[in-house]
């Protein structure tokens, strides 16, 4: 089938299902709740929908633990409503693609089940299960996880070990084993052919482990990564599934590749190799941050952003695609981050923000909530928090003395569920997400940041980024032109041109709570404003204030 490649042209809204709406009274999102949300999402004007995962599961990764691939999570809703939501989006003229976690599994998925329980069950083979060290002892070797865990977790008193690079709920499948991946790309074909419109891969790099298990020496987090990000079979695995299942849909991927850099990027997206449609990188999300980890928190810089902005966007010019993000369901609030504030500037930060990105090239993905500046969570402690990532953590820490302090501190501020919490539809006693007490508390201001509130004002962070959409659309200078950054050297400011032939539109955002003089920018004079956060404009950049100028 030939494929268009529809995802150029899109502007992709994630939902995170338990947190976005509440069809029936549980407290907890579902796909009936997504229904009634369809219209103000079409409103909004994206044209695809990401979903996070909506399988059965026993959640103790809020759904990144699948226990049935080929079926709903109950309170979420059945097939049938599934099917009545993916028929509205699309008469909506909105697509979905869903999450595809395929590294791992539920340990009640009944391959698992059936794994542990008989040695020489026909499924044991499917996942990682390997002889402990010192008669099972000790585990096979010392890697170490995503979640401040140790990898592997003994069956029972056997002498035997399975591999979790997530929680212990989580093993990783074997994909050595062909039959594993003759059961994915089935798994794939059962939701194309049911009509969605693509996958986001789930730590997809994660998925060939070096065959040698070896161990590493000591490292400060994710010990043995360089056995299992990247793995010598990742890209022979990705290029089966295209050849197999993708080429024969008119669909997208977008991969979820923790650690890459550059040059595996290009590798994973270069058109010709047949692999994936996309990926997001995560070089942004660390600038603020000491070493990779979240925890090691660093004060902002705007030109470490603009460094990094500037490889991603000359890197794969011409050679792959981008995704444009600043937020998802594992990363905190944008407004608030890079720089931003979110109490007296929160609407100019917000705005700045969406402009700044909006118009790189690559797809823009929106993260439910980030459209009307929704804030980090106000959590006061750990028991205020679900997430099994930040628990593991908070009991690692109590653990190793010499971290406690820093993850002490940062903790709270960083946990993931700051983007979980329930979204804020109005100002009513739940939020209008739910008529019972939600399952993640909400935010004290849903008082005055809301959606209705959004749409009511005509100069929200709603509206801009309406306008936001409405200008990408169809704007080939976006989709297609040259990116050049314009101060480089500037520490307040971030200002870049985009340019196709004699097309130009240029970006200037003060990153800054700051009035700042804007700097000489060559011909600027015959470019005229498309787009700004505030309405008078000067020689002087307000704080946080955006403009979007265009010359055609
Ligand atoms: O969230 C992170 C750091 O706080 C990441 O390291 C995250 O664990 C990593 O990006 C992988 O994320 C994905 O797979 C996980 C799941 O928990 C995340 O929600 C998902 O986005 C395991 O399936």
């Amino acid at each position: 089938m030939k494929q268009t490649n529809w995802y150029k042209d899109a502007v992709i809204y994630q939902i995170y299902p338990r947190s976005f709406c509440d069809g029936n009274g549980d407290g907890l999102g579902d796909i009936p709740g997504i229904i009634s949300k369809l219209d103000y999402l079409k409103d909004l004007g994206v044209n695809c929908v990401w979903l996070s995962p909506v399988y059965d599961s026993p959640q103790e990764d809020n759904g990144y633990d699948i226990s049935n691939y080929r079926d709903i999570y109950k309170p979420f809703g059945t097939l049938d409503d599934f099917k009545k939501m993916l028929d509205e989006m699309h008469k909506r003229g909105i697509r979905l693609i869903m999450d595809l976690v395929v590294n791992h599994t539920s340990s009640e998925h009944e391959w698992f089940k059936s794994a542990i329980s008989d040695p020489k069950s026909p499924y044991r083979d499917y996942y990682i299960i390997k002889k402990g060290r010192k008669n099972g002892k000790k585990p096979p070797n010392n890697w170490s996880g995503f979640f401040g865990e140790k990898a592997w977790e003994r069956i029972g008193d056997s002498e035997d070990y399975y591999l979790h690079l997530f929680a212990k709920g989580q093993p990783d499948l074997n994909w050595e084993n062909e039959k594993v991946r003759e059961e994915v790309k089935d798994i794939l074909r059962y939701w194309l052919d049911m009509g969605v419109d693509g996958f986001r891969c789930d730590v997809i790099t994660l998925i060939s482990k070096d065959q040698r298990f070896k161990n590493v020496g000591p490292t400060i987090a994710l010990a043995g990564k360089k056995y299992y990000v990247n793995g010598p079979r990742l890209h022979e695995f990705l290029h089966e599934l295209y050849v197999d299942v993708y080429q024969n849909y008119d669909c997208m991927t977008v991969g979820e590749t923790v650690l890459s850099t550059l040059d595996d990027a290009r590798k994973l997206v270069e058109p010709e190799r047949q692999e994936l449609s996309m990926i997001f990188n995560f070089d942004h999300t660390d600038v603020d941050n000491h070493m990779g980890v979240k925890y090691f928190l660093r004060k902002f810089n705007v030109k470490r952003l603009k460094k990094v902005v500037d490889k991603w966007q000359h890197g794969l010019f011409g050679k792959g695609w981008n995704s444009l993000f600043i937020e998802n369901h594992d990363q905190r609030r944008s407004v608030g981050r890079f720089g931003t504030d979110d109490t007296k500037y929160r609407i100019e930060s917000a705005c700045m923000l969406g402009a700044t990105y909006f118009f790189l090239q690559g797809t823009p993905f929106i993260y439910q909530g980030q459209e009307i500046g929704m804030t980090n969570g106000d959590f006061e402690s750990i028991n205020d928090v679900k997430d099994v990532e930040a628990h593991n953590i908070y009991n690692l820490a109590n653990k190793v003395k010499i971290l406690k302090p820093i993850i002490n501190k940062s903790l709270l501020q960083v946990s993931r569920d700051n983007a979980r919490t329930p979204m804020q539809w109005d100002n009513s006693e739940y939020a209008g997400f739910s008529t019972v007490e939600p399952w993640l508390k909400i935010n004290k201001n849903k008082c005055c940041i809301n959606a209705k509130e959004s749409i009511e004002y005509p100069d929200s962070i709603y509206h801009f980024y309406q306008k936001l959409i409405a200008f990408r659309k169809g704007n080939e200078v976006i989709k297609d032109g040259e990116y050049i950054d314009l101060l480089k050297s500037n520490s307040k400011i971030f200002a870049y041109k985009r340019k196709l032939d004699d097309k130009e539109i240029i970006v200037v955002s003060n990153f800054t709570k700051k009035e700042v003089k804007l700097p000489n920018i060559k011909g600027l004079d015959k470019f005229e404003i498309t787009l700004s956060n505030y309405a008078k404009h000067s020689l002087v950049l307000k704080p946080y204030e955006t403009r979007v100028y265009k010359n055609y």
